[in-house]
């Protein structure tokens, strides 16, 4: 039997470090008081949702977002603060240079700067202590002819492969995929099926990592989760949710059905009960084949901005979204699905799925804050610390988050 609230425990979710700053659409970004100044103040925001849920005691940088000097010192801040840094993000689509692409691009030397950007953020696990790269790429084209598809592949497939042999032991990089957008004609990793063909080619370092907002209306993502994890190939995710596009709303809003999916699978997938050393139903070793197995499981990250709600209490509740999925999901009567299905007994097996989706979680998981010595409530104990006020009154000409920075 499951212990439900060791597994919760040992749940960790990541933040960005760019939700913390200000940000909008291309419309549009708001400025928003006391709103961090540099990577320093967004770790010390993030320290502040790990205080509050007690499951968040990573944050994930961006780079050149969070350019600093001394990365081992940003670490040791980051660490003073209460949290660790997560996955270091790559950055190739910002500069001029790649208008027509990174390390798709036709020219030699801009690839050559795309790859050494991606090497740079290796450097930069090092420095942190950082376990995971993560790779996006906007590369793509906008129109039929405009460059050749399968040889922007070739160069796809050498620029991993150079990162690949650069990773260290323990390291691996999330390889994350998107429909479109930027370009709107063919983008170069556009779905979970060409992620997933790049890093099966590399090895048990290359995993694919799924954003929930990166994909066509309707796709089915949750059958993405399993079979990636039945393949040892999900390294993790970027939450967020989507009305339209890639909306990067706060996880589990617009369809809190869609994530209690998702976490049933990784609960199927014995992702969660590896936390707890409890895989009685896992086939294999958690990474997957024979290869070798993947440096950590897999990664709960949140990929949002917070363009008209204040940042750090949007960050507590996307946490608490996702916990809140994860603590339904734990609660799925697996023996008696099991059976249902076997029977054949659809309506029965629908009904213990939907039983563990209706049940109020939020009292059980007030009593587990209560058992790790926090306020049952993290949204209302952050509102009286006094935290925010702090900081509004402090910090004057905040950042923001990256995007046309
Ligand atoms: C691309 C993306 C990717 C980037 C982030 C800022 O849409 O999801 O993960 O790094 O947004
Ligand atoms: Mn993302
Ligand atoms: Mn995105």
């Amino acid at each position: 039997m499951t212990d439900i609230k060791a597994v919760l425990r040992a749940q960790h979710i990541e933040t960005p470090s760019w939700a913390y700053g200000n940000s909008g659409t291309r419309f549009k970004v708001f400025a928003q008081k006391g709103v961090p100044r540099d990577p320093y103040e967004k770790l010390a925001d993030a320290a502040q949702v790990h205080a509050h849920t007690g499951i968040a005691p990573t944050v994930a940088l961006h780079i050149p977002w969070d350019k600093v000097d001394d990365y081992a010192d940003l670490a040791r801040h980051a660490r003073e603060a209460g949290v660790g840094i997560g996955a270091i993000n790559s950055n190739v689509f910002q500069d001029d240079d790649y208008m027509l692409g990174s390390v798709t691009h036709p020219s030699a030397q801009v690839r050559r700067k795309a790859t050494d950007h991606l090497l740079e953020c290796v450097d930069i696990m090092d420095a942190t202590g950082s376990d995971t790269l993560k790779l996006w790429f906007s590369d793509g084209i906008n129109y039929p002819g405009q460059d050749d598809i399968r040889a922007r592949q070739d160069r796809l497939a050498e620029a991993l492969a150079e990162v690949y042999e650069r990773l260290g032991d323990g390291q691996r990089f999330l390889l994350e995929y998107k429909l479109f957008e930027p370009a709107f004609y063919a983008t170069d990793v556009p779905d979970w099926g060409t992620a997933y063909a790049h890093c099966v080619k590399l090895g048990p370092k290359a995993q694919v990592v799924v954003d929930t907002g990166h994909h066509a209306p309707g796709t089915n993502i949750e059958f993405i989760v399993a079979f990636l994890l039945r393949e040892g190939k999900l390294g993790g995710f970027d939450f967020n949710s989507r009305f339209y596009a890639d909306d990067d709303l706060m996880v589990g809003a617009a369809d809190p059905f869609q994530l209690f999916r998702i976490m049933h699978e990784v609960v199927q997938g014995a992702a969660l009960h590896d936390l707890v050393g409890e895989n009685e139903q896992s086939t294999k070793p958690f990474g997957g084949s024979a290869e070798g197995s993947a440096p950590r499981g897999v990664a709960f990250m949140l990929d949002q901005c917070h363009n008209i709600e204040p940042k750090i209490p949007g960050q507590i509740r996307s946490v608490m979204n996702v916990q809140e999925a994860t603590a339904k999901a734990l609660l799925v009567d697996r023996e008696a699905l099991s059976a249902a299905q076997a029977d054949g007994d659809v309506l029965g097996a629908n009904a213990v799925f939907m039983d563990a989706y209706n049940t109020d979680v939020r009292p059980l998981l007030a009593e587990l804050r209560e058992e790790m010595g926090l306020a049952p409530d993290p949204m209302s104990a952050y509102a009286k610390s006094g935290y925010f006020e702090k900081i509004a009154a402090e910090r004057v000409g905040g950042q923001q988050a990256g995007w046309g920075a």
